[in-house]
């Protein structure tokens, strides 16, 4: 590639501004995949110092711009070709949305003067419309001049508020349109503070806090939202302060060390069902939490009549979507909490006694349990006896990142994998989405330089398996572990009509393993938690990309995990 020199000195254009406006915002990474119009973009982007992290499948990229988002706290960004190529984003971008991450779908598209009279152009599609209700804002910028504005208003629609995914759709003509240098530097804007605290008033803190007081078996629940946040001394303050009991939803897992004392991870029905004053952190009442109601909630005991909730979040519509919220704290998580800590150290009395006692009983038979199914060694390896080696792998590197989908192997490896740090857990999140597993590992690679570990069903995997190649392209400390238990949930359905196999049977006995090697990454069959052990050990040792196909018994795993009642097939057995 050769560049004008002269030209560029005087010179800009819609390449440049893009990749400029980018850079001006300490953006340093994209993720994403060339083809028309934006190859050059690619190219250009990588030459001016930009990091191109480039998929095979856009889903992927912009998964791994979602984690980016996450785990930064600054826009993670997707590059994508026009109409198919956005159209792959669009999951993401709208799974990103749904979690609250903040990221940047930047789609090239076809020319609007033929797109619009619906002329048949290359990959004709009005995006801009299509993207519209599926994300938190989109934007369309038509001249080389607007760029920077344009730029500007997605960063702060992507972090300002409650995070979330947005398009910005740039036409093929922009890239090449030219402009004055001096004015084209002049249109860009560095956005100051995109992500501004928003203080709670005092009346809400004090409401809050008195109602708090009130408890006599108080909750606090930690979501992802907290630890998005980045307040993790204010939280770890608030929790240990208050001395209240707290239930971490599973992307929360690690804000505070699962081992520790408070955390009531191991008594969650009896905690839900009884808590009479509830603190949402971040933390949304979905069909994760029952909606705030029902049995879980205790609701056909009667035990809880009167319950009350408290919830913290920064958008203000959010309490009262499913249940009264009696005290809504509307404002940053860190400056909402540290204001119900301070108003703590006028007098606090920490919870009674017999609260925390019914706590600790429940959770040790649970933690005992646990212990005695974990000491089992059954002759064929199955989930427990494959986690147990997993649980140990993560208590000895806490700074790990454990990426986790599937259904059994999330719920397993949700309730016996303890995380030990803040924002080390990412898993399928709010939808429950399958196909996050390379992508998320990817990002957790590269924005902070981490081992990862991913534990992936068979079934999860096969939908992002392709990016193993990009995980060894660049060289990435990823190990992934896939459990084969030969199908979707497990692998002993039979088509009673004997024709083809049984709609959740994979090929039995796949060796996954030997993707990886296909792309020069390690690859390891393993079948006892010793085998499996070791090549975890080796994948740590060398951050070598890594793929250990672990032999699960194939009876193991029921339909759809733990959250069967979903399944209306699965409550007619
Ligand atoms: C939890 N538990 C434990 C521990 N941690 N026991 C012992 N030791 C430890 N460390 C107990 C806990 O008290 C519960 O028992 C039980 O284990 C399950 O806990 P979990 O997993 O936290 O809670 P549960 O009920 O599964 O939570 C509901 C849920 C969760 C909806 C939040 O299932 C979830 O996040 N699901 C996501 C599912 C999903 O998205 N799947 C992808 C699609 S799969 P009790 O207190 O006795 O109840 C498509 O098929
Ligand atoms: P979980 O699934 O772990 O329960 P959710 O995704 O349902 O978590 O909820 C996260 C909540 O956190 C959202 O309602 C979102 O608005 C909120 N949130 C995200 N970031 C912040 C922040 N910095 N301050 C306050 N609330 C936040």
């Amino acid at each position: 590639m050769t560049t004008d020199l002269t030209a560029a000195a005087e010179t800009t254009d819609g390449f440049s501004l893009v990749i400029d406006a980018l850079k001006l915002n300490g953006i340093d990474t994209i993720y994403g995949l060339p083809g028309i119009p934006i190859t050059d973009l690619t190219r250009k982007a990588q030459a001016a110092g930009l990091r191109m992290i480039m998929f095979r499948h856009e889903q992927h990229a912009g998964n791994a711009a979602a984690a980016a988002g996450f785990l930064t706290g600054k826009p993670g960004i997707c590059l994508t070709v026009s109409a198919p190529g956005f159209l792959n984003g669009l999951t993401a971008l709208t799974n990103a949305t749904t979690n609250c991450f903040p990221m940047i779908l930047i789609s090239g598209s076809s020319e609007r003067e033929i797109v619009d009279l619906q002329q048949g152009d290359y990959e004709e599609m009005d995006q801009l419309a299509i993207a519209k209700p599926l994300c938190k804002a989109a934007f369309r910028v038509l001249h080389a001049q607007d760029i920077g504005v344009g730029i500007a208003r997605a960063i702060r629609a992507a972090v300002s508020g409650r995070p979330g995914g947005v398009y910005l759709d740039l036409p093929a003509k922009l890239f090449a349109q030219t402009m004055d240098a001096a004015a084209g530097k002049a249109s860009l804007i560095e956005v100051v503070d995109p992500a501004p605290r928003q203080l709670p008033a005092a009346d809400a803190v004090q409401r809050a806090l008195d109602l708090l007081k009130s408890a006599k078996r108080p909750l606090i629940l930690l979501g992802k939202g907290a630890a998005y946040a980045q307040a993790d001394a204010a939280i770890q303050a608030l929790v240990e302060t208050s001395g209240i009991p707290y239930l971490p939803m599973s992307m929360a897992k690690g804000l505070l060390p699962d081992n520790h004392p408070q955390s009531a991870a191991a008594a969650r029905s009896l905690v839900l069902a009884q808590a009479d004053v509830v603190l949402l952190v971040g933390a949304r009442l979905n069909w994760l939490l029952s909606h705030g109601k029902g049995k879980t909630w205790g609701q056909d005991q009667g035990a809880v009549a009167g319950r009350k909730f408290i919830q913290i979040d920064i958008s203000p519509t959010e309490a009262d979507s499913n249940v009264a919220i009696a005290a809504p704290l509307v404002g940053d998580i860190g400056s909402c909490v540290s204001a119900l800590v301070a108003g703590m150290a006028s007098g606090w009395a920490k919870p009674q006694a017999d609260w925390i006692g019914a706590i600790a009983a429940v959770k040790d038979k649970n933690l005992s349990k646990m212990a005695a199914t974990l000491a089992l060694d059954p002759p064929v390896m199955n989930f427990h006896s494959a986690l147990r080696v997993i649980r140990d792998v993560v208590k000895a590197n806490p700074e790990a990142i454990l990426v986790n989908e599937g259904a059994n192997t999330l719920d397993f490896t949700r309730s016996i994998v303890d995380m030990y740090l803040p924002r080390k857990r990412l898993d399928v999140g709010t939808w429950g989405i399958m196909g996050i597993g390379m992508g998320f590992s990817v990002a957790a690679a590269v924005t902070t330089g981490n081992q990862v570990l991913a534990i992936e069903g068979d079934s999860a995997f096969g939908f992002s398996g392709m990016e193993v190649e990009t995980i060894c392209r660049y060289k990435l400390p990823v190990c992934v572990v896939v459990f084969n238990n030969n199908g979707v949930y497990k692998g002993t359905d039979v088509n009673p009509l004997g024709t083809d196999v049984a709609p959740t049977v994979f090929v039995k006995g796949a060796r996954y393993d030997l993707l990886m090697t296909a792309f020069g990454g390690v690859g390891v069959s393993a079948s006892t938690p010793a085998e499996l052990d070791a090549a975890i050990q080796q994948a740590f040792a060398s951050r070598q990309p890594t793929l250990i196909n672990a032999v699960i018994d194939e009876t193991a795993g029921t339909e759809s995990g733990r959250i069967t009642s979903l399944n209306p097939q699965a409550k007619k057995k």
